[in-house]
């Protein structure tokens, strides 16, 4: 058993020392042929990025003779220029679509109520100073002048009017008032038709109310005017007397 012992125990030293040391150059030996050089691997992977770099210097100035750049930016507006010549008429547009009427609007309602409001207000004055006298929708006065027939119908006509034509109680009585006020008879607007008796209103339509006094008309054709005494109360007349002007409107 000793010497195996011994044998193990060299085997071991040599193992230790000299395997270990195969191409190292403590365990001298004679270097081989050296091997061919192997074949290049495969490239290996991308690394990552690197950190970002500081900007670089300006660049140097490009040639004097280079595009131009980019318009500037507008100006501030400038003066007003002098107005110019008129331009030529349009042509006709097309027509505006319909408009409501002015009944449904109640814009146009508003100020009609207060027009009615106002116009009667100062017809009140009017009639309170004697200006005016209303029967109805007509309203009647006179400018204190005495004139023949002719002369009456174209003031009244000339004021918008029409000579004094009462066609029934109310508007005769409206009429009187005024007579009466001025003591005057006046010209109503009433003539005789080529029937000698019979009466008609000036536009040639037969009258439809009458206010003759007791054993007139008497003219038989000789009186073609009428005129109103003081009772309110009609005659037939020549027209060339001076009568007091009274229209109605
Ligand atoms: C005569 O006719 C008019 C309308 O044409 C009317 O205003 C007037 O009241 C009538 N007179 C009478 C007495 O019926
Ligand atoms: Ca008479």
């Amino acid at each position: 058993m000793g010497w195996l012992c011994q044998l193990l125990q060299v085997v071991a030293v040599v193992t230790v020392f000299c395997l270990p040391c195969l191409g190292e150059d403590r365990c001298a030996g004679t270097p081989g042929i050296p091997g061919t050089p192997g074949a290049n691997g495969l490239p290996g992977r991308d690394g990552r990025d690197g950190m970002k770099g500081n900007p670089g210097p300006p660049g140097p100035t490009g040639p004097p003779n280079g595009l131009p750049g980019a318009p500037g930016r507008d100006g501030l507006p400038g003066p007003e220029g002098q107005r110019g010549e008129p331009g030529e008429k349009g042509e006709k547009g097309e027509p505006g679509p319909e408009g409501r009427p002015a009944s449904f609007d109640p814009e146009v309602q508003k100020v009609l109520r207060s027009l009615v409001q106002r116009i009667m207000r100062l017809e009140g004055v009017l009639a309170l100073k004697g200006v005016i006298n209303k029967a109805g929708d007509k309203i009647f006065a006179t400018n204190a002048k005495e004139v023949n027939f002719e002369t009456t119908v174209q003031t009244c006509q000339h004021f918008g009017g029409s000579i004094a034509q009462p066609m029934n109680e109310e508007e005769n009585k409206a009429i009187l008032e005024i007579v009466k006020e001025k003591n005057r008879y006046a010209y109503l607007g009433i003539n005789e038709s080529p029937l000698p008796g019979e009466f008609q209103y000036l536009d040639g339509t037969p009258v439809n109310y009458t206010n003759w006094r007791q054993y007139e008309p008497n003219g038989n054709g000789a009186e073609n005017c009428v005129e109103m005494f003081t009772d309110g109360g009609w005659n037939d007349k020549k027209c060339n007397q001076y009568r007091l002007t009274i229209c109605e409107f």
